[in-house]
């Protein structure tokens, strides 16, 4: 008999469904998250065909994100308009130790960081006797283990009190299937509470079913979102890839939170490069041997949300749009226009990698890699797109 074929599983992706997702800048406070905020919405480097960063209020940015096949699309098509994908950037107060009881900005604070969906984590670990540091020294390690302490004691208190609800409800006993989901989603939420309270580790490191990861992203737990940990060091020990923090703060985030991004940069310098032009900064560090690590910091943030981009391209314009992986062919179409994807009849898709080794859109052609795709198709990252909808 042959082997039974294994059904894929597909795995449910962390945090809220969408296109739109943000990150969020978040660190104790003088870390630097404000200058970084500043330096990221002002970087002449890694800003694709010099498109304007979008600064949409002081504390909100939209970010170009760098991408070569974009770049290249642009050069092939030579377009009157070029759009590329953004990331949307909030600049966070910092918070205290305490913020979870109110302390600082406490709740205010804490009600920002629920509305992003991944985290930069400013850390600093740079020696500056000017710069106040509010826990009186700088010990990167300390902070790390505040931040961490207090999202999860906000995430425990949030899902206590979700308990409390189900509880009210549930207890009643009527035996329906509404009742029965109801202890279901309650069973797993005290799965949850214990896991929060007794392990102490952000509730993304656990090991859950997709039906828990569903549950659990009804709730918006702040432990749920990724972190991308930025050591924030002074230009001199950025320069020379040396310092005495780092060792201990890699150590923290392997048993904290393993398999977190860690990058190491220099607040300070990236923002002497913004006082550049383009070729001066990129003349700067030529001269000193290294490069502005703001391109693949916003890199890491689109990836961490699982944001993928397909393109349009034509002589008018070629732009770049953002969607989660996984998305099908007519919700993809759905972020130019939801009529598009309301009435979805076919995409004529071939992807950017095809183009390139063919070079024009009739070599794909001919070679078979420029496809007519229906409802079910998945996109792929770097998918050249043309849809084809209906009237409605
Ligand atoms: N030496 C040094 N100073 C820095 C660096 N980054 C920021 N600063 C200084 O630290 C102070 C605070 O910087 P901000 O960027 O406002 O800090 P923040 O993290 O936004 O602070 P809050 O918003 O109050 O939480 C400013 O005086 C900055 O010039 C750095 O990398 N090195
Ligand atoms: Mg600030």
């Amino acid at each position: 008999m042959p082997p039974k074929k294994q059904q894929e599983v597909v795995k449910v992706q962390w945090g809220r469904p969408g296109n739109n997702l943000k990150t969020g800048i978040v660190g104790m406070p003088n870390v630097g998250k404000s200058t970084f905020f500043r330096a990221i919405t002002k970087s002449v480097l890694g800003n694709p065909a010099n498109y304007p960063y979008a600064t949409i209020d002081p504390e909100e940015a939209k970010v170009a994100v760098p991408d070569e096949r974009f770049d290249w699309l642009c050069e092939a098509y030579k377009p009157k308009s070029r759009v590329p994908a953004f990331l949307t950037v909030f600049d966070i107060a910092g918070l205290t130790k305490g913020a979870s009881t109110g302390v600082g900005l406490g709740n205010a604070f804490l009600s920002h960081v629920r509305a992003v969906d991944a985290i930069y984590q400013v850390v600093r670990a740079f020696d500056d006797a000017e710069i106040i540091h509010v826990e009186g020294d700088v010990d990167p390690i300390r902070d790390l283990s505040i931040i961490v302490d207090e999202l999860l004691i906000k995430d425990a208190e949030f899902v206590e009190k979700h308990l409390e609800g189900l509880r009210k409800i549930t207890s009643r006993g009527a035996n329906t299937l509404e009742m029965k989901a109801k202890k279901e989603e309650q069973a797993i939420i005290e799965k949850v509470y214990q896991y929060l309270t007794e392990t102490k580790q952000p509730i993304r490191k656990g090991d859950w079913s997709n039906r828990e990861v569903e549950i659990i992203n009804s709730l918006y737990l702040l432990t749920a979102k990724p972190v991308i940990y930025l050591v924030n060091m002074s230009e001199r020990d950025f320069l020379r890839q040396k310092n005495k923090y780092l060792p201990k703060i890699k150590k923290w985030i392997d048993e904290n939170s393993p398999g977190d991004t860690l990058i190491p940069m220099s607040v300070a310098f990236e923002e002497r490069l913004t006082n550049f032009t383009e070729e001066e900064a990129i003349e700067e560090c030529k001269k000193l041997n290294t490069k502005s690590m703001l391109p693949k910091i916003i890199v890491t943030g689109y990836n961490a949300l699982n944001l993928i981009n397909y393109f349009t391209c034509g002589e008018d314009e070629v732009r770049s749009w953002t969607i989660r992986k996984g998305t099908k062919a007519p919700q993809a179409a759905g972020v130019i226009h939801t009529d598009f994807e309301k009435a979805f009849v076919v995409g004529e898709i071939m992807h950017y990698q095809d183009l390139f080794d063919y070079k024009t859109e009739n070599a794909c052609r001919a070679a078979g890699k420029y496809l007519t795709k229906g409802k079910e198709y998945v996109m792929e990252s770097g998918d050249i797109a043309h849809w084809k909808a209906g009237k409605r």
